[in-house]
């Protein structure tokens, strides 16, 4: 049997045992969870945690926190203060200078420093060479926009104790800062949202020398962690723990903590808000639930350190690859939200309560209100504060702040074909023949590390992968791509250039002593690329020139794994804590940026590979912060090949579109252990609804390429794939959206429902884009109906009959799903465009007609929906070279049209290259479902456009059994980019 687990996993593959092994394979078991750490071995987690369970259960608490009231000013849309910590009983305070910034957008931003550490007057231990200030860099790398002061903000009201500020869109938004203690409420229309230390649980660790103590005395075999805890604990006067302060361990390495503690924590009220949303990624409900114990409840808070957490467990709080520290906050019409711009580790407390005190309660019946507690290790407090009102006001402003998801390449829309790992050239050239056989459309084919020779990044296995180049030409014969993976430890060996380099031109992580870092991953002996430092980056970019990673061409795209980062000996299976990178800065303060920093110089490497080759870039992620949607796609990460991973799957990328960073995925069939063929198949069909579409399996599973699942799933998965392909324009017209907008891809019930309560928390059913696709994919084995909720009184069509949904507004319906089915339904009153006919892949399809499908809402009188083109790989589109079509049914003038999306006249944007050839493509057919009855006998159209009429061919099928009519016209001819109008009269 096969024992999953980090070493025997790893091992295996490490010895090149491959997949002779594969036979003997064994389900795969949960995460090892005592490898990741719980709140109370956290120290500082179980400081804060204590510290509110002290203040909760006071009726008598009062927060230390007082803002000096003379030190307050206010100027151009920005209140300054100190903040006094009141830090013992003899009155001793500790100056915390405060920014409150209130900014165009409508958004405010709260800042609280730490005087003595700001202007360096601490002491470290150790000698350590690292930084004095509370991290202050985040914002350099996670905002770009957004931060311009509201100078229309006024102070409203003024008195000792506090003071009120007007600010955001018609000064709808109030900010009342209270002095003592300190707090802010956040109003809107006059009504609070959420408050800011209401409960008392800020808490700032100010810097505080060591004082040292005497040993306490050990007793015989009493020397275990525990018992060390347990001791010093009895020795603090007021039952502080000191345990943690100075130093901590955990699974037998000893983090230093040269400046001692240091976090920062907060209590962010919702008040009357019932659901929280966001802060992935965890493997849990799109619902945050409430993290301190009680019936269905989680013990532990949602944490956030990014970790490689192999066979992640389900249902959980705990940490994965990847962090978004922003949450949404939602209850009927409203939404609110803050971002917590942190980048240490980070725990998130939440729990929800009515509140009949609450000043929020309109009417009788007192309000659930939601109480989170957000604890970082280090850094600033840097809180920003969205007021709404809709989801959408929400990741548009986060959107504002930290960047949009990158424009993709149109490719990576398309199927992805991945495996640890197809062997050699003629293992990649005989699965790219194969689809071709089973008529499977994909665009990429995938090299896992063993391409490499001996995990040398940069290089290839000289026996396997002999002519990548010849490989890499055959994928392109068909519009094909190969993406390698290039991870960032980087083997320590003699007679590798890149390591030599990384070590002579001091580019890498460096430990405590500042010297560099040496750890363990893949290639064993590694050391690990400092991406935060700009000279790196630079070098980066210098490796992936075609002349330097030779067998990599214009069709090679790359992907990064194991950047949280992974180092297998590390703690918590990733650096120490007190390592240092650029700027002295320690790892604490800077581990959930890593990846995106180093995702970041891939991307910047290949925008630069060749000079005046201006093309997107892809690259894939595993681990990502806020901001990571700017430079590339992520995955979920080392899922299981059961029906749970599935389920948990479609929530997880969910959450990343309402995070701000939708371009997402999970490893379609599941990356360990084998998935049963109605599995698989029905991952196919989930997964042609991921963002991000990629099959995936680990070294010791089978092979599972899906031509090899055999009849009927072949024909299903093929048909699941074409379901993909035929609805790429939409999915490209979706993330048009998503980078103008920061809208999510896939959208959940409350997103574009925010009246349905009922609709709140499901989380297993989604609408595309704007298209009116509702797709609920089914989940379970032998499960051949699925149950779903209806948001709306529109009528809802089912995507390949028809068939007339008998639904009803807040019903759930059930809708048939035998195996060859994705339950996918069309809301009326939606125009949404495809392209039919099957090819290769998507490349293949870039001069194919477009069909158009009508969905006729209930009424009858108006549908609309847009398409959005360009030519999906350079930055021609910002220059205007694109096509944005808005389509609009009118029901009484009986017409279709087609106008620009931007109101640019015709004519008026100079027509490069694609915007010329693109002038070929026409509109095919267009496709009206729930046709009027009145079309009954119709056999033709007027088309005009372009200063022409003519007619086009009108099929109208009559409705029956539950089906809608629906008509057909043929041969539109009317070119996809002008204007046009079709007569239905
Ligand atoms: O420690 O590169 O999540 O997708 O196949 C495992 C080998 C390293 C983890 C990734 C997985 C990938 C695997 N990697």
């Amino acid at each position: 049997m096969h024992i999953f687990g980090p070493l025997s996993s790893r091992w295996t593959a490490y010895l090149g045992l491959l997949s002779a092994l594969s036979a003997a394979f064994a389900p795969a078991v949960a995460v090892k969870e005592h490898d990741f750490k719980k709140c109370h071995q956290s120290g500082f987690c179980a400081r804060n945690r204590a510290f509110a369970d002290h203040a909760l259960a006071s009726d008598t608490w009062q927060s230390p926190y007082n803002i000096l009231p003379e030190s307050g000013s206010f100027k151009d849309g920005q209140y300054q203060a100190v903040i006094l910590k009141t830090i013992n009983d003899g009155g001793e305070t500790v100056r915390l200078p405060i920014t409150v910034s209130f900014l165009e957008s409508g958004t405010a931003r709260v800042t609280v420093d730490e005087e003595k550490r700001q202007k360096g007057e601490i002491e470290l231990r150790h000698d350590s060479k690292a930084r004095k200030e509370r991290y202050n860099e985040a914002e350099q790398w996670v905002i770009v926009g957004g931060t311009t002061l509201d100078k229309a903000a006024k102070v409203d009201y003024e008195d000792k104790t506090q003071l009120t500020v007007k600010y955001g869109p018609s000064s709808k938004f109030e900010a009342t800062i209270k002095f003592s203690p300190f707090s802010i409420d956040f109003k809107r229309d006059g009504n609070t949202q959420i408050k800011l230390n209401d409960r008392g649980l800020l808490n700032i660790e100010h810097w505080r020398p060591k004082i040292e103590k005497p040993e306490p005395e050990k007793k015989e075999g009493e020397s275990t962690e525990e018992n060390k805890a347990e001791e010093t604990k009895v020795e603090e006067p007021k039952g502080e723990d000191e345990s943690t302060w100075w130093e901590e361990t955990f699974g037998g390495n000893t983090d230093t903590k040269p400046r001692g503690p240091e976090s920062v924590a907060l209590d962010i009220s919702f008040v009357g808000y019932e659901h929280v949303y966001g802060i992935p990624s965890h493997a849990s409900s799109l619902s945050l639930k409430q993290t301190r114990g009680g019936d269905g409840n989680y013990q532990e808070p949602y944490r956030m350190y990014n970790a490689d957490v192999f066979e992640y467990i389900l249902d959980s709080p705990m940490t994965l690859y990847g962090s978004i520290p922003f949450m949404q906050a939602h209850r009927r019409d409203s939404s609110v939200g803050v971002f917590w711009l942190n980048a240490a580790e980070t725990w998130v407390d939440i729990t929800k309560g009515k509140d009949s005190k609450n000043p929020l309660a309109l009417g009788a019946k007192s309000k659930t209100s939601t109480h989170t507690h957000w604890i970082s290790e280090s850094g600033l407090l840097d809180v920003f504060v969205f007021l709404g009102p809709t989801p959408k006001d929400l990741t548009a402003k986060y959107g504002e702040l930290t960047g949009t998801t990158a424009m993709p390449q149109e490719f990576a829309l398309g199927y992805h074909q991945c495996r640890w790992n197809y062997v050699s050239d003629e293992d990649v050239r005989d699965v790219d023949r194969k689809m071709d056989k089973f008529k499977m459309p994909y665009d990429v084919i995938w090299l896992d590390i063993e391409y490499t020779d001996e995990k040398k990044y940069f290089t290839w296995d000289k026996h396997s992968f002999t002519d990548p180049i010849g490989t890499g030409k055959q994928l392109e014969s068909h519009g094909r791509k190969l993406v390698t993976i290039i991870d960032p430890h980087i083997k320590n060996v003699d007679n590798y250039p890149v390591v030599a380099e990384l070590k002579s031109k001091d580019l890498a992580v460096k430990n405590k002593e500042g010297s560099i870092f040496e750890g363990w991953c893949w290639p064993g002996s590694s050391h690990w690329i400092d991406a935060f430092s700009p000279a790196a980056r630079e070098w980066w970019a210098s490796l992936f020139k075609y002349d330097a990673f030779k067998g990599t061409m214009e069709n090679t795209w790359i992907w990064n794994d194991m950047n949280e980062p992974s180092v297998f000996n590390g703690p918590e299976t990733t650096m120490p804590k007190d390592n240092l990178h650029y700027g002295n800065w320690e790892h604490r303060d800077v581990h959930n940026l890593n990846g995106m920093t180093f995702q970041n110089a891939t991307y910047h490497a290949l925008v630069s590979r060749k000079p005046g080759e201006l093309r997107r870039p892809f690259v894939l992620t595993r681990a990502f912060f806020a901001g990571s949607q700017r430079v590339g796609a992520m995955w979920t990460g080392d899922n299981q090949a059961a029906w749970d991973h599935l389920q948990a799957s479609i929530p997880m990328v969910l959450s990343q579109g309402i995070a701000g960073f939708p371009f997402a995925g999970a490893d379609v069939g599941g990356f360990f252990g084998n998935p049963e063929k109605e599995l698989l198949t029905r991952w196919y069909q989930a997964g042609a609804f991921y963002p991000f579409f990629r099959g995936h399996a680990h070294i010791d599973a089978r092979r599972r390429e899906p031509y090899l699942a055999g009849e009927p799933y072949s024909t299903i998965i093929a048909a699941a794939l074409r379901l993909r392909y035929s609805l790429l324009p939409s999915w490209y017209t979706a993330f048009r959206h998503a980078h103008l907008e920061g809208t999510p891809i896939i959208k959940p019930m409350f997103y574009t429902h925010p009246s349905e309560e009922a609709g709140f928390a499901i989380d297993d059913q989604f609408f595309v884009g704007n298209t009116g696709l509702l797709a609920k994919p089914v989940t379970e084995k032998e499960k051949f109906t699925v149950d779903i909720w209806i948001p709306d009184s529109e009528v809802y069509y089912d995507y390949f009959t028809y068939d007339v949904i008998p639904t009803a507004k807040g019903k759930t319906v059930t809708v048939d799903a035998p195996m060859e089915k994705i339950p996918l339904l069309m809301r009326g009153g939606h125009i949404f465009a495809r392209r039919d006919i099957p090819r290769r892949s998507s490349a293949l399809m870039k001069w194919d007609d477009y069909t158009l499908v009508v969905t006729i809402p209930r009424d009858g009188k108006r549908a609309e929906g847009d398409l959005y083109v360009d030519d999906g790989d350079s930055y021609d589109y910002q220059r205007g070279q694109y096509i944005h079509r808005r389509f609009v049914f009118d029901g009484a003038g009986k017409s279709l049209a087609s106008v620009d999306a931007d109101g640019r006249e015709p004519g008026s944007v100079q027509e490069g290259e694609w915007m010329q050839k693109v002038r070929s493509v026409g509109v095919g057919k267009i496709v009206v479902v729930g046709a009027p009855t009145a079309w009954a006998g119709k056999k033709t159209v007027k088309v005009e456009s372009e200063g022409k009429v003519w007619e086009a061919k009108l099929e109208f099928t009559p409705a029956a059994q539950g089906r809608a009519a629906f008509a057909v016209v043929k041969k539109v001819g009317a070119r996809i980019g002008a204007d046009w109008k079709v007569d239905f009269s």
